[in-house]
C-alpha cells in the first residue's frame, strides 16, 4: 500500500513537472543543417512555424557541417569561410515579446582573431544580440547597451569548443548565459525585436559578420516567474536541472519506503 502511494506521489511530481515545462514555450527553432532544415541557399528554416531566414548575403560561402554541438544535432551551419556571409529577415520577429523571452544558440570558431568576430545570432537592431568580441562571448541590446562584460567575458572563449550563449528577459532584468552559467552585469532596457539575424550583425559593418560554427538556435517564450533553469533547459535542449534533482529526490523516497 505503501508502494502505491509512493508511485501515486511519483506520477503527481510527473504530472506537475511537465506542466511547468509547459510554461516555456518554442516561438522558433533553426536546427542549422539537418535535412529539411535549410533552404535552398542554406537559409536557416524555424521547425517550429514559418519564420525562415529567407534574405542571404554570399550564401555560397556557407557550408553544412557534419556533427552537432549536442546529442539531438547532427549538422551545423559552418560560416567560417573569411567571405562575409550572413542571413536575416526583414520582419518576422516583430510579435516576438520584448519581456519574459529568451534566445540561445551554440557556437564555436577557431580562434579570438578579429577576422572572426560579429554576430553568431541576433533578433534585430536594438534586439538581443550573441557574438563574438575582442574579449570573447558576448552578449547585448545591439547598438544600445551590453549585457554582460563589454566587449565579451574574458576567458570565456576556447578554440574550436562549442559553447552554449544564451540571453534571457525575465521581468525586465536581461541576464547573459554562457553554457548555461549567468554572466556579471545585467541590462533594465526594453530590447526592440523585430528582425532575425544569423552570422550577420543588423546592418552589416566590416566586423559584423560571425566566422565559425552556429548550431541549435532557439528562441522561447515564458511565463512571469517561469524558472531559469526551465527556460535555459528549453534553449540547450537538455532536461532541466531543477527537474532531474527533483525526481532524484523523489526516487530515493521511493527507495527507501520499499526497504
Ligand atoms: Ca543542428
Ligand atoms: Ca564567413
Amino acid at each position: 500500500m505503501k508502494q502505491t502511494t509512493s508511485l501515486l506521489a511519483l506520477g503527481g511530481l510527473l504530472l506537475s513537472l511537465s506542466a511547468a515545462g509547459a510554461a516555456t514555450t518554442l516561438y522558433a527553432h533553426y536546427p542549422l543543417g539537418e535535412p529539411g532544415t535549410l533552404g535552398a541557399s542554406n537559409e536557416p528554416l524555424d521547425a517550429v512555424g514559418s519564420r525562415h531566414v529567407t534574405e542571404s548575403i554570399n550564401p555560397g560561402a556557407v557550408t553544412v557541417g557534419a556533427g552537432g554541438a549536442t546529442a539531438g544535432s547532427t549538422a551545423f551551419l559552418d560560416t567560417s569561410d573569411p567571405t562575409n556571409s550572413g542571413y536575416y529577415h526583414l520582419s518576422n520577429f516583430s510579435d516576438l515579446p520584448d519581456d519574459n523571452f529568451a534566445i540561445g544558440v551554440y557556437a564555436r570558431a577557431a580562434s579570438l582573431d578579429a577576422a572572426n568576430h560579429g554576430t553568431v545570432v541576433g533578433t534585430g537592431n536594438g534586439g538581443f544580440d550573441l557574438a563574438l568580441k575582442p574579449n570573447g562571448w558576448a552578449g547585448s541590446v545591439f547598438n544600445v547597451a551590453w549585457v554582460g562584460e563589454p566587449n565579451g567575458v574574458t576567458g570565456s572563449f576556447t578554440a574550436d569548443t562549442w559553447t552554449h550563449l544564451a540571453l534571457v528577459r525575465a521581468d525586465g532584468v536581461s541576464t547573459f548565459y554562457i553554457d548555461g552559467v549567468a554572466q556579471a552585469g545585467t541590462f533594465a532596457g526594453a530590447p526592440t525585436n523585430g528582425l532575425p539575424h544569423v552570422s550577420v550583425a543588423p546592418g552589416g559593418a566590416g566586423s559584423g559578420y560571425f566566422d565559425g560554427g552556429i548550431d541549435e538556435f532557439r528562441v522561447v517564450t515564458f511565463d512571469s516567474g517561469e524558472p531559469t533553469a526551465n527556460v535555459l533547459g528549453t534553449l540547450m535542449n537538455v532536461p532541466e536541472p531543477s527537474s532531474l534533482s527533483l525526481l532524484a529526490l523523489a526516487g530515493a523516497a521511493l527507495l527507501r519506503r520499499r526497504r
